[in-house]
């Protein structure tokens, strides 16, 4: 596969409702997308990365920034035999996962298109539905949210995660429970506590709670091995695990008995399978985490998921719970028994709307190799550089 044309855009899309967490308030999403083209053959990737550092290191501009600089420019023109290739290209730039996932997704979607295969079939996936869970932000007070809770479950999703911070977790998660006392129910922190609250967070075992997601710092896995000695409920760990190395780590010491896994932050497929296949060695459930993606990402999310370790419904919903308007079609869709069902199309099995993204673009990037593009693979006149 000849890596022919490289294109960066940055959508603006506005989700139907702000999403607390223990970090901040997000409403208005700056989602950059990448589009490759190998052998005339297009592919789609989302950089999942958030717009401030706030769950990780990374933003919409350090992404910009290290794929416009760094990523596309070495790999543009490049001869590759199959996407997983790719990690082995950009292992020399230190960190930056959600940048490096955003190119090497795409790439697997064109390699899987070019094979006339689904992605999920390419990535080794064998399941054909795969079960759904919703991720509920913070609210003001118990009521609007068991209110919530309840809507989620009317929609037949599986699993309800609440949100969590100091101040916004015993009293409402309490609360929850006894409106609901047999829903599958987990919290997420997003690493808003420290060891000193250890005994606070014991209150949490009461609830029956499936998991407690990333409650310590966001890259330490140690502290969570100490908290989890002193829990009953099992722990997951979402932030600080960026590859199969760490999640090793975490496993060996104890830190988690279940492990989200989310493309960008583990930096793309082939790590992901990497990350997955260690759970899976050693007994520990994984499930897919979201970053409020678009279409696009939603659609690798739900390929990635089809792998046999993705026991636990992932934070995977329906576009319309995001959005007014997906750039998918069809938009991602939920069973009334809470499932989505995989699509058997070659890659990633939506197409990718191009009006809609011509509409929501504020900026675009583009590379080519030194070679001439056939007019068809091209939707626009390209350029070497476009700002
Ligand atoms: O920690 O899982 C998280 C959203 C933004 C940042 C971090 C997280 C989340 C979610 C949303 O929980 C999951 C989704 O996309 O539905
Ligand atoms: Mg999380």
């Amino acid at each position: 596969m000849k890596i022919e044309v490289i294109t960066l855009r940055e959508l603006h899309m506005r989700l139907k409702a702000p999403f607390e967490t223990s970090f901040g308030v997000t409403q208005d999403r700056r989602i950059l997308l990448v589009e490759v083209i190998a052998d005339g053959i297009r592919g789609w990737g989302e950089v999942t990365a958030l717009e401030t550092p706030a769950f990780n290191s990374e933003t919409t501009d350090t992404a910009w920034h290290v794929i416009s600089d760094f990523i596309a420019p070495g790999i543009v023109g490049r001869t590759i035999e199959r996407a997983s290739e790719l990690a082995t290209l950009t292992d020399h730039i230190r960190g930056h996962e959600m940048a490096k996932a955003g190119i090497e997704n795409a790439i697997w979607d064109a390699e899987a298109r070019q094979k006339g295969a689904p992605l999920s079939k390419l990535l080794g996936g064998s399941l054909e539905e795969i079960a759904c869970g919703v991720s509920l932000g913070i609210r003001d007070n118990p009521a609007s949210l068991i209110a919530k809770v309840e809507e989620e479950l009317d929609h037949g999703y599986q699993r309800i995660k609440l949100k969590i911070k100091p101040g916004k977790d015993i009293e409402f998660v309490g609360a929850v429970r006894r409106s609901f006392p047999k829903a599958v129910l987990s919290v997420d922190a997003n690493s808003a506590y420290r060891l000193e609250d250890a005994l606070h967070l014991k209150k949490l075992d009461e609830f029956g709670l499936l998991m407690i997601e990333q409650p310590l710092y966001w890259d330490e896995i140690h502290s969570h091995a100490r908290l989890q000695a002193l829990l009953e409920t099992d722990l997951c760990l979402d932030e600080c695990i960026s590859n199969s190395r760490h999640a090793a780590t975490a496993i060996e010491l104890d830190a988690c008995r279940i492990i989200n896994i989310k493309l960008g932050r583990v930096g793309g497929h082939t790590s992901a399978r990497r990350v997955h296949d260690i759970c899976s060695t050693h007994g520990i459930p994984v499930w897919c985490g979201g970053m409020l993606e678009s279409g696009v990402g939603r659609a690798h999310n739900i390929a990635m998921s089809t792998l046999p370790g993705f026991s636990l419904p992932g934070d995977i919903s329906a576009s319309r719970r995001y959005w007014n308007e997906d750039i998918i079609e069809p938009e991602v869709e939920v069973t009334p028994h809470g499932t989505i069902r995989v699509r058997q199309a070659p890659g990633l099995g939506y197409e990718v709307r191009q009006d809609a993204i011509d509409r929501l673009t504020v900026r675009t990037n583009r590379w080519k190799a030194n070679i001439a593009v056939p007019a068809v693979a091209s939707h626009r006149a390209p350029s070497k550089l476009e700002n």
